[in-house]
């Protein structure tokens, strides 16, 4: 990998506040992703399970890690288990973890070769009351692989039938919702990475450059500092196209007079950034379309200011909602008829703004982490408001990343130009 990895003690800090949640006398086991296949012997780039990898850091398939806090014999209560390597591997596909360098990187004492995994669970399994085993409990997941998680959980239940099973899965979002200092700083790297990529295209930007120009100033800025890659499919959508809302055929010229949309992050050592900014193609902004981009601004500012501890995600959602309305009424976009005759589930703003306004945001673009209880501080989000108006082929989003702190927040992306004046300027330069 080209990332410079956390400290073993996040992922010891980690586990401990797994074992805190584990019933009595329990194991749990979690598994590494797939590497997926493309088409013939071709494979997709492998991403780690972030469970695993928020547990462990060990970066590398076919690794099972198995916690069990109480287990009578104390070199069982950890164990993780590697890919044996050998010469040919080596030759193939080059190193792999030695099991000193995973006991380096994760803090676990035990490191085995996989091959050791059968026997050292039949018995600690057969020591423990309850079995908690890991599955993609996202609420917006869309599931038609099968995990090697869920691979497990069913050659699990048919060995060990009696076994008591639970659901780890509300565990881990819970813990990973709020983040640890380390996994911040990782973030605000990811997010430096971005700040750079969009630097580097401010002065690149002019009538007649295409989207695909614009991603490919991005990706090659985001490798140069370490990164993997894109944290999601780049939009890069021009004029009418911002009205897309994911857009990713990135394929068009961008004109004079347009606006240009970019949801682009810049994943580093597994974490995310998640931006959007909006510039003027030819460097200036029209009129309306300052007007319409200090209406986003505002709002974005304000929806900032809002989250904070204990406030409950969707009450916010309604507050920024209230906040859009008025900005759309001084737009002329909507007006108090249309705000009386509004359908309650889908009130008049939402025909200009569609969209959530916040998300969590970590080892998971979209992270897992409770929507439906109060903001603590340490829980990362995006800040994204957008107006999106196709009659005019206006679409403009703003989106920074915010870690809540006990009285406010700290913004990740503080550097990042987001001030119509200095978009300006820097185009201008
Ligand atoms: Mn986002």
């Amino acid at each position: 990998m080209k990332y410079i990895p956390l400290p073993k003690e996040l992922y010891i800090r980690n586990r401990a506040k797994l074992a805190s949640k584990m019933a009595k006398n329990s194991v749990a086991v979690f598994n590494a992703n797939d590497i997926m296949p493309t088409n013939a012997d071709g494979t997709m780039k492998f991403r780690q399970n972030n469970d695993l990898f928020y547990l462990c850091g060990i970066d590398q398939e076919e690794t099972i890690l198995l916690i069990a806090p109480d287990c009578p014999n104390p070199a069982w209560r950890e164990v993780l288990f590697l890919r044996e390597t050998n010469e040919h591997i080596a030759v193939w596909e080059g190193h792999k973890y030695t099991k000193e360098e995973a006991k380096a990187a994760s803090g676990i004492e035990n490191v085995q070769w996989l091959s050791a995994f059968d026997n050292i669970f039949s018995w600690v399994a057969n020591l423990s009351e309850r079995i908690y085993l890991n599955t993609n409990e996202h609420l917006r997941a869309g599931i038609v692989v099968e995990t090697r998680d869920v691979r497990f959980i069913k050659s699990c239940k048919e060995r060990y039938p009696l076994h008591t099973y639970e659901r780890v899965a509300p565990i881990m979002h819970g813990l990973r919702g709020v983040k640890e200092q380390e996994e911040i700083d990782q973030m605000q790297v990811a997010c430096d990475i971005t700040e750079k990529g969009f630097r580097r295209i401010l002065s690149f930007v002019k009538p007649g450059v295409t989207e695909y120009e614009i991603e490919a100033e991005f990706i090659h800025e985001f490798i140069r500092n370490r990164s993997k890659g894109f944290a999601y499919e780049p939009i890069i959508a021009s004029g009418s196209s911002a009205c897309v809302l994911h857009y990713i055929e990135n394929n068009k010229a961008c004109l004079d007079g347009e606006l240009l949309l970019m949801d682009v992050g810049a994943e580093y050592g597994n974490y995310n950034a998640d931006m959007t900014r909006t510039i003027p193609v030819n460097g200036r902004f029209t009129k309306r379309q300052r007007a319409v981009y200090d209406a986003v601004l505002r709002v974005h500012k304000e929806a900032s200011n809002i989250l904070r501890p204990g406030t409950n995600i969707q009450d916010y959602h309604k507050e920024v909602g209230l906040i859009m309305q008025s900005e759309l009424i001084g737009l002329g976009l909507i007006d108090q008829t249309d705000i009386k005759n509004q359908d309650p589930n889908w009130p008049a703003y939402k025909k200009y703004f569609m969209h959530g306004t916040s998300h969590h945001l970590g080892l998971d673009v979209h992270d897992v982490g409770t929507m439906h209880y109060p903001i603590t501080p340490g829980m990362v989000f995006t800040v994204e408001p957008g107006i999106y108006i196709p009659a005019e082929g206006i679409g403009i989003r703003l989106e920074n990343n915010i870690v809540i702190q006990e009285n406010g927040f700290f913004d990740l992306m503080l550097n990042i130009p987001i001030e119509a004046e200095e978009i300006e300027e820097l185009m201008n330069s």
